[in-house]
């Protein structure tokens, strides 16, 4: 059994403060991941987005997931914020005694001049064989015609899930779960057109916070996904669907 999961980055950061992890939060998700590691969970992976690290970077040089950036010193800016969270995210779960290791996809990943994402997962089954719990991130990654763009974790974990074949997917967010208009959780959605109205129609890209196009992303998975917030990764991990689950109807 293979689960991904996704640690948004504003859960374990401060959002509003630059660069500060939300240590409370990324103890809280460390000891759930630890508690399920004892349990139910067996293979998983973990990505974790950028929240105060990396975004502030990717505005500076103005690199975003289209428009890239030549300047060596704009890919290091963003990669190290990146590797610099990525440094906290393991040392809490090292320290819950989850036997987490990095992943880095800058070393790794690259995009054809058609944007398409090319992501090697050999390392991260390889490591799941042996034990390991891989932590990889958004990062930047080299982009034909563009020198680097933006990869956010989300394409990661669309990318991996995909390609690991994985059982579940979990997507721990700042909300708990795709919210209709009158702010109650969703707890179903097989098809885009259920949520268009309350997401902001199937050519919204990033309103609310990025959701269009995270449901539209997950809906194109075979396995089940779950948007649910911290309050709630521990009902997830422990296998049951918290929030809004996201399967597309056959
Ligand atoms: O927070 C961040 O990943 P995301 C990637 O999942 C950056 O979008 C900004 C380098």
């Amino acid at each position: 059994m293979t689960t991904v999961l996704k640690l948004g980055g504003s859960v374990v950061t401060e959002k509003d403060r630059d660069e500060t992890v939300d240590g409370p939060a990324l103890d809280r998700a460390a000891d759930a991941v630890a508690a399920a590691r004892n349990g139910a969970v067996d293979d998983l992976v973990i990505v974790h987005g950028g929240g105060s690290f990396g975004h502030p970077n990717a505005a500076e040089w103005g690199v975003t997931t289209d428009d890239g950036t030549h300047d060596p010193d704009g890919v290091l800016a963003i990669h190290g914020a990146m590797t610099t969270l990525n440094k906290f995210v393991l040392r809490r779960l090292r320290d819950a005694g989850v036997p987490a290791v990095p992943v880095h996809p800058f070393s790794a990943a690259h995009r054809d001049a058609d944007a398409d994402l090319t992501l090697p997962a050999g390392q991260i089954e390889t490591l799941l064989g042996e034990g390991f719990v891989p932590v990889c991130h958004g990062d930047v990654v080299g982009h034909v015609g563009e020198g680097v763009t933006v990869l956010s974790g989300d394409e990661i974990v669309v990318d991996l899930a995909t390609q690991l074949d994985a059982d579940r997917i979990g997507v721990c967010s700042t909300v708990p779960g795709v919210l209709d208009a009158d702010d109650a959780v969703i707890p179903e959605i097989e098809t885009f057109d259920d949520v268009a109205d309350v997401l902001g129609g199937s050519d919204a890209t990033d309103v609310s916070g990025g959701m269009a196009g995270k449901v539209r992303e997950l809906l194109a998975l075979d396995a089940p996904a779950s948007i649910f917030d911290l309050d709630a990764l521990a009902d997830f991990l422990a296998g049951e669907r918290p929030g809004t689950t996201v399967e597309r109807a056959d």
